[in-house]
Formats: C-alpha cells, sequence, structure tokens
C-alpha cells in the first residue's frame, strides 16, 4: 500500500494520526501540491478530484477521502478501536464524527480555502464564505466547550475518530486565525489532551 501523502493538509493529518494510533507503518508517498503534482494525468487517475490523501492498494485500486481511508484501515486493524466495537458504539462515534466534519472540520476548510494563498489560483476566493465559515467554526467551538464540560474526549471517554477530525481542524485553524479563546476551559483542557498525545504529530 502507498498513502499520497501532503504534510500540511488537515485531511492527509487525520489519516497519519489515525495510522500511528493503530501503529501502522504505510509506504508514504508526498505529492506537491503546491506544483500541481495533484493535477496530472497520473494523479487523476488514483482521484478525480485531485485531492490528498489517498491510499494505492496492491491491487492497484485506489481509496480516497480521509474518513474512507480510516475505515478501512480500521477493519483491517481493529486495535486499537477508534471508531467504536458494538453497533451502538460505532453509530455514536460517527454521529460526532460527522458534527465535527460538518460543523467544525468543514468551515475551517472553507474559511482556508477562502482566504489562503495556496488556494488563491486554484478557486475563485469568495471573502464573505471566509467571514461567514470563520462565524460557523467559532458557533461550533461554543457548542463544543459546553459538552466537553461533560467528558474527556468528544465522543465519550476514549479518544476516537471524532477527536481526530477535530484536532486536525484545530491544527489549520491556527494558520487561519482560529485559535481557542483561555475562556473556552473545557475545549482547551481537551485540545491539551489531545495534542499530548504521543501521535499528534504524526
Ligand atoms: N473530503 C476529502 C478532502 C480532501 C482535501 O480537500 N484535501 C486537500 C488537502 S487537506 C487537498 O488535496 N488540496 C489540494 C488542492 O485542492 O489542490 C477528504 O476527507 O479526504
Amino acid at each position: 500500500m502507498i498513502l499520497h501523502d501532503l504534510t500540511p493538509g488537515m485531511h492527509p493529518r487525520r489519516v497519519r494520526i489515525f495510522m500511528a494510533e493503530k501503529g501502522l507503518s504505510i509506504e508514504r508517498r508526498e505529492v506537491d501540491a503546491a506544483n500541481n503534482a495533484n493535477s496530472t494525468a497520473e494523479f487523476l487517475k488514483l482521484n478525480p478530484l485531485g485531492r490528498l490523501p489517498v491510499l494505492e492498494l496492491d491491487d492497484g485500486s485506489a481509496i480516497s477521502e480521509s474518513l474512507a481511508i480510516c475505515r478501512y484501515l480500521e477493519n483491517l486493524h481493529p486495535n486499537p478501536p477508534l471508531m467504536g466495537q458494538t453497533p451502538q458504539e460505532a453509530a455514536h462515534i460517527e454521529m460526532w464524527t460527522l458534527r465535527m466534519e460538518n460543523n467544525l472540520s468543514r468551515p475551517i476548510g472553507y474559511l482556508f480555502m477562502h482566504s489562503s494563498d495556496f488556494y488563491k489560483s486554484r478557486l475563485k476566493q469568495v471573502p464573505p464564505v471566509a467571514e461567514w465559515a470563520k462565524e460557523q467554526a467559532f458557533q461550533t467551538m461554543e457548542w463544543l466547550n459546553i459538552e466537553l464540560a461533560e467528558r474527556t474526549y468528544i465522543a465519550g471517554e476514549s479518544y476516537t475518530m471524532a477527536d481526530i477530525v477535530a484536532q486536525c481542524a484545530f491544527v489549520l485553524g491556527k494558520a487561519v486565525g482560529v485559535r481557542i479563546p483561555p475562556e473556552m476551559t473545557h475545549l482547551t483542557r481537551w485540545f491539551a489532551t489531545v495534542s499530548a498525545r504521543p501521535t499528534a504529530r504524526a
């Protein structure tokens, strides 16, 4: 297997942390997206959307979408579980993962896409979209701060995929002015906890 990677990217980081949590080592191939190596005909055969990460399998097929890659790795290597073991746990963790994807990671991603130099030549940047996305992210943070008063991690007392999605969003957030205000004490505590894991810098 080969993981086609983009080291600074939010979505590839999810997969690297996930792999590190599982103790997996998979060959990595860095794609020079800054110089458009992700829009060559060869790369588009792997992912017609030209996005990273992509996991190329030994039979030549490819899986893109970071959550789908993690699901595949979870099925191959169930321990330690990061997506739940019983149907109820799995659904609960998926619910929180999707909430983090839709309400935190996506707005922070939009903020980056509509304000960064990296995306300037890749899409039509719309500054009000960036502004709206930033507000959405802060609204989610306020809610998450209240939720985290009740438990250690986002989906309960164990570290899961939902935490990985959220922590990677905040890493990108730092680059675009989304920082957790110290008065959000529960969210601050959670971010310090997940950032202290040995896998956080994978
Ligand atoms: N939904 C996809 C999003 C992938 C994505 O947007 N990747 C970004 C990096 S974080 C990318 O490849 N950007 C390069 C480009 O748009 O040219 C996933 O979860 O994998």
